[in-house]
């Protein structure tokens, strides 16, 4: 029996699974996280992919940390792997916490990529610090075939991303199908171009930018994750990638809020601080605060005569 907790962070959903996870044997996140990949993924699978999830699902392992500050380890996960950070996933795992009797005070909380914060500040609206975030590079060109030359800049927000200002489509919900195509066909060319992260990691997120028509909101976009999925909330990792694109042209500096819509329209507002001796224009410190909602409190059955019990894609 796997005991999860679901909410919902803007739309997007998350679960966290408080029990009856597999044992990856201690040590720091990203050694276990490595662990899960090669030895546990039938399980990623059985708990996020259809029949019990379905492909937008994020789902939140929590497993022990190393760090004798932190107060829990936690491994994210999608409908094709784990994730480096994410913090739509960390404000549905505070108001878990919360949910649970466990959301009292500021938490640090061990993952894949470094130590973030948490701390539930009504029952439920979480602020998350997420880890430095910086600009790699700015205006590269791709030549995308189908659109023809895309022009973005590569950003590090606890995931890689490629940021897109200018294109010619309209970032509105109507408009996904269009936007999810655009976004896949961009992410392809960079992979099929060599164009990297800076540890050669996969630029595996894609994001479009426009304005937004909602008072006091400074952006919307629309964001493509991993599993050519989009985010459902404003994807705060995709957040804090803009923010430190924003600070690296010296758009946003400590003090000010953005506020970034999703292409649901749901809120994060974000804020930047500086990291040990960079300039803000080199790297940032992202916090960034949204508003959760639990869905359900359930046990996941995997019956052993179940042909799909590791999921349909598992
Ligand atoms: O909020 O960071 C985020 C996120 C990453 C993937 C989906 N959501």
């Amino acid at each position: 029996m796997i005991r999860v907790i679901d909410s919902h962070t803007g739309g997007e959903p998350t679960r966290v699974v408080v029990s009856g996870g597999p044992d990856l044997g201690g040590g720091p996140v990203a050694q276990q996280c490595e662990r899960f990949r090669r030895e546990f993924d039938w399980f990623r699978s059985a708990v996020v992919n259809e029949p019990r999830g379905w492909d937008a699902m994020v789902g939140a392992l929590l497993c022990p940390t190393s760090e004798p500050e932190c107060s829990t380890g936690v491994i994210f996960f999608n409908n094709v792997g784990p994730l480096g950070m994410c913090v739509h996933g960390t404000i549905g795992l505070g108001v878990t916490l919360g949910y649970l009797g466990q959301g009292t005070g500021r938490q640090r909380i061990e993952t894949n990529v470094g130590i973030v914060e948490l701390e539930l500040l009504e029952s439920n609206r979480v602020e998350v610090q997420n880890v430095a975030s910086y600009r790699l590079a700015k205006d590269v060109e791709v030549d995308v075939p189908g659109i023809g030359i895309v022009i973005g800049d590569i950003a590090w927000g606890g995931n890689w991303f490629f940021l897109i200002n200018d294109h010619n489509q309209h970032v509105h919900y109507e408009n996904i199908e269009d936007l999810t195509d655009y976004s896949w066909k961009v992410r392809q060319t960079l992979a099929a171009n060599g164009i990297t992260g800076s540890d050669g990691g996969e630029i595996d997120h894609i994001e479009l930018f426009s304005t937004s028509e909602q008072e006091g909101v400074n952006s919307k976009n629309f964001v493509l994750c991993p599993g050519r999925e989009y985010d459902r909330s404003p994807c705060g990792t995709g957040t804090s990638a803009k923010l430190a694109c924003l600070a690296a042209d010296s758009k946003l500096s400590e003090g000010q809020t953005w506020h970034q819509a999703g292409i649901t329209g749901s809120v994060f507002e974000g804020e930047i601080a500086k990291v040990d001796d960079y300039p803000i224009s080199e790297r940032v410190m992202p916090t960034i605060r949204g508003t959760a909602y639990i869905t359900a409190d359930s046990q996941l059955v995997l019956q052993e005569d179940d042909p799909l019990r590791t999921g349909i894609k598992g």
